[in-house]
Parts: structure tokens; C-alpha cells; sequence
């Protein structure tokens, strides 16, 4: 009986000590696997939101998985509505990612990690370069999936930051 209550002790400990209750996101920020998450209701062009992010200890957001970008798109849905409607002003729903092809034309990859993109979720018949669309959103019209977009153009942003980092409160 000892050694059970032992063992219950060592999984309870053990449930304790999983990332999950410790993570370093800051009040409001969103947290899902591992990293903090930050929904931007002001508007920013692409580099003013990469420029915001970074004062923040975090990056404009960079998708690998279809888990993070399923998550993505259904927190803005949940947000948005009626994102998709006709006649909804797409600035005032649409998110910049951290991703452009400013280097080189049609390879997209991701600007703060320098890494090419390993999943992408674009819209059927995007990225279209359509009059020079350089960077990154997920665009309500199209349900939050990808498109490419005009970088000067003022727009919501989504900012991620790592939820586990050693000795680092994250966004402070
Ligand atoms: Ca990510
Ligand atoms: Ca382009
Ligand atoms: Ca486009």
C-alpha cells in the first residue's frame, strides 16, 4: 500500500512538473503546444507588424504544422464570423503571417527563422503575385487559409513567441 501511494506522489509530481502549467505566456496572450500567441487588434503593414513583434520578444507568426495552422484558423474564425462575408472590409479581418517572398519571387519562406516553408495552407489559386503581392496572411475572405498580399498594406498581424524558454519570461 506505501509503495502505491508512493507511485501516485511520483505521477502527480510528475503532472506538475509538464510544461503545460508552467508556460511563460503573458496575460492575453494565447497558448497552444509551444508557443505564446498574440491576436493584434491594432493594424500594421508587414514591416511594422515584423517591427511590432520584435519589440515584443516574439515574431511575426510562422506556421510548421497542420495542427498550428488549423489552430490559427479557428481562433480567427471563432473572433470573426463573418469574416468571409461579402462586403467585410478584409483589413479589418485578416492576419499577417511571418512569412514573404521579397528575396526571391514566388519561393516563400519564413523571414525570423530563414526557413522555407515546410506545410503550407494556401488558398486554392494563391500564392497569385497578383500586382506584386510579396507577403504572407491568412485572409478571412478565404476562410484563414493563405494568401499573398501587398506588403504596405495596414493590417492585423499575429505575433508568436516560444512558451518554454529557459530563464525567459516571454514578451515582458
Ligand atoms: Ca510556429
Ligand atoms: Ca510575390
Ligand atoms: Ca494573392
Amino acid at each position: 500500500m506505501t509503495q502505491l501511494y508512493f507511485l501516485l506522489l511520483v505521477v502527480l509530481l510528475a503532472e506538475q512538473g509538464r510544461p503545460q502549467g508552467t508556460n511563460n505566456c503573458r496575460t492575453g496572450w494565447k497558448f497552444f503546444q509551444e508557443s505564446c500567441y498574440h491576436f493584434g487588434s491594432q493594424k500594421a503593414t508587414w514591416p511594422e507588424a515584423e517591427a511590432y513583434c520584435w519589440s515584443m520578444n516574439s515574431r511575426l507568426v510562422e506556421i510548421e504544422t497542420e495542427a498550428e495552422s488549423n489552430y490559427l484558423e479557428s481562433q480567427l474564425r471563432t473572433i470573426h464570423q463573418h469574416a468571409s462575408d461579402s462586403g467585410v472590409d478584409q483589413n479589418e479581418v485578416s492576419y499577417w503571417l511571418g512569412g514573404n517572398d521579397i528575396e526571391i519571387e514566388g519561393v516563400f519562406k519564413w523571414v525570423k527563422s530563414d526557413q522555407p516553408l515546410t506545410y503550407a495552407d494556401w488558398s486554392p489559386g494563391q500564392p497569385d503575385d497578383a500586382n506584386g503581392e510579396d507577403c504572407m496572411e491568412l485572409r478571412g475572405a478565404f476562410q484563414y487559409h493563405w494568401n499573398d498580399l501587398p506588403c504596405n498594406i495596414p493590417h492585423h498581424f499575429i505575433c508568436e513567441a516560444a512558451a518554454f524558454e529557459a530563464n525567459t519570461i516571454i514578451g515582458k
